[in-house]
């Protein structure tokens, strides 16, 4: 007996090194943001309480009864100087889910809340929901926007068969949880879909992602936009392409929104994810755009290329060569956080300011489409920063 509870404290002491362990700004850099040394949430963060049976009757070998598997794609919000992240954690048996984790400093001691997020279903029930968009809405609700994934009952004899639709939650506190309707639209699938933080036009405002198909977009593709009358009963009657897919970039396959844009002097400053297909798979890298303040749907920067590509260990996990991005803060001294997951495994942070970012999305050069527009563009930034070099000597 005194040995099991030698081994609980010891599982419980390495737990809480690793999830109290400091982080610090990762050597490098390219002046546009920092990435931090250590991923922020990984599958060892979730509670012991979570995968362990502590009890020695029931577990004498004190195994691990429910294994987590990985934690990422988390939807962002702060909320009284805490840094609250909506993770999607994901257990050996394949099943998402939501949990809470709280940091104190938003780069490291994020700590799960005790329990997960018991998010209530609709009569069609979900069979895995994943990548929570958390929407601070000036209706005063926080709204949970997540994929809700279900067998494609039109093809039962094909097991990968699926359908994503935008399941919607709504809650004041992040504890207790409504679910509402899923989002109606007349494309045939949706993921990455967002709700913008204010009212346009008097409406509820959506970024969508009209996709053909689970995994394939199809015909559709882009991030889109539609209003909505509620979120009671959310309908979108007519998409509009806001970001579209283009020919050799890094969103040539699809795209998607990622979290909820932040408005700034300049326009709202999105992020988003970008696919393109290479011999070793599918490649997501994150970019950013801007778009009016009071046409949010109409997009008036784009710098060219990846913003966060997968760099070093982020390029291997679960989906290898993947960053994804559903959640970002912009704390009371406009820091900006961005979390991101790499390869559908952990979390990671990396941090900028919302001047340095307008800054980035204003002055970066846009995708000239052609090689000979990039060698153009280069050539012109070479030649200034040569007349500069010899005006130093
Ligand atoms: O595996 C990479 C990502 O694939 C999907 O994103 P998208 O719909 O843009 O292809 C999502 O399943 C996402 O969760 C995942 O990270």
């Amino acid at each position: 007996m005194s040995d099991f509870n030698d081994d609980v404290q010891s599982l419980l002491r390495d737990h809480e090194a690793l999830i109290t362990r400091k982080n610090s700004p990762a050597a490098g850099g390219n002046g546009v943001y920092q990435r931090w040394q250590n991923p922020i949430l990984t599958a060892e963060h979730a509670p012991v309480f979570w995968r362990y049976d502590l009890n020695p009757d029931t577990n004498p070998h004190l195994m691990e009864r429910l294994g987590v598997n990985a934690t990422f794609n988390a939807g962002a919000l702060y909320r009284d100087g805490k840094y609250l992240l909506a993770v999607r954690v994901e257990g050996d048996d394949r099943k998402s889910f939501f949990a809470i984790a709280e940091s104190p400093n938003g780069v490291d001691n994020f700590r799960f809340w005790d329990y997960p997020i018991t998010l209530p279903e609709t009569d069609r029930p979900d069979t895995n929901v994943y990548d929570m968009r958390l929407t601070q809405h000036e209706d005063g609700y926080i709204y949970g926007l997540f994929c809700t994934e279900r067998k494609d009952e039109s093809q039962p004899n094909d097991l990968s068969a699926a359908e994503a639709q935008c399941g919607i939650a709504r809650t004041k506190d992040l504890v207790s949880w409504e679910r509402l309707p899923d989002l109606v639209t007349y494309s045939g699938q949706q993921r990455n879909v967002v709700l913008h933080p204010e009212f346009v036009n008097g409406k509820y405002a959506l970024y969508t992602r009209p996709q053909d198909g689970f995994i394939s977009v199809g015909k559709g593709g882009g991030i889109g936009w539609g209003l909505s009358e509620s979120m009671e009963n959310a309908e979108i009657k007519e998409e509009v392409i806001v970001d579209g897919k283009a020919y050799h970039t890094i969103k040539e396959v699809k795209n998607g929104q990622g979290p909820v844009p932040i408005k700034t002097d300049r326009g709202w400053l999105h992020l988003a994810h970008g696919v393109r297909n290479t011999a070793a798979g599918l490649r997501y890298v994150l970019y950013m755009f801007m778009t009016e303040l009071e046409r949010p749907w109409v997009v008036t920067h784009r710098p060219a290329g990846h913003f966060i590509a997968p760099k070093g260990e982020e390029r291997v996990g679960d989906v290898s060569n993947v960053t994804f991005a559903n959640g970002w803060i912009v704390n009371d001294n406009n820091e900006v956080f961005i979390y991101y997951a790499s390869s559908d495994t952990r979390m990671h942070v990396a941090t900028s300011t919302v001047d340095r970012l307008v800054d980035y999305v204003v002055n970066t050069p846009e995708d000239g489409l052609r090689s000979a527009a990039s060698v153009a563009t280069r050539n012109q930034l070479i030649a200034a920063n040569l007349k500069v070099l010899e005006g130093m000597k």
